[in-house]
């Protein structure tokens, strides 16, 4: 067999492994997972101490619709936000649940939904972990490891600073 050959005979292993790959991951795309998971989960630290933090993660639904019913924290107070654009000002609204559909991603994230943590310890630094149990109609108490990251990090697209 010619070097050129196997050169081909390579390629086109690369090209059906590639396809595979494709279809394979396109499949999981469209398949909503079984369970609803909660990612990329952030603390913003209080502009200066005292301040309330913020807290910003990612829902992914399950294969069946849920319900988020509360956040909690045992070294702090949570309430879950919305800030919404009412006459021309955005201003924060209390949420007391969050629909989670089937296969959908809810982002709490500046600017839309988010945490407000009240009363976190001073001796919380950026890069610790700030363990919040978020609790589910369905699916119960999920616990979650948030990082902290300081005010001044993001601050530039956060609407809360003056909250
Ligand atoms: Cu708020």
């Amino acid at each position: 067999m010619s070097k050129a050959r196997n050169i081909g005979v390579v390629a086109v292993a690369i090209a059906i492994l590639l396809l595979a790959v494709a279809l394979v991951s396109g499949r999981l795309a469209h398949s909503a997972p079984a369970q609803l998971a909660v990612s990329d989960a952030v603390i913003r630290l209080g502009v200066v101490p005292g301040r309330p933090a913020a807290g910003y993660f990612t829902l992914s639904g399950g294969a069946q619709p849920d319900r988020l019913l509360g956040v909690a924290s045992s070294v702090a107070r949570v309430e879950m936000h919305e800030t919404i654009l009412a006459n021309g000002r955005m201003r924060m609204t209390p949420m007391k649940t969050v629909d989670v559909p089937a296969g959908r991603r809810i982002a709490f994230a500046p600017g839309g939904k988010h945490l407000m943590i009240f009363g976190l310890p001073a001796s919380v630094r950026p890069g610790d972990d700030v363990r919040l149990v978020l609790t589910f109609e369905k699916a119960g108490a999920v616990p979650v490891t948030a990082i902290a990251r300081s005010a001044t990090d993001a601050a530039k697209d956060d609407p809360h600073a003056g909250h």
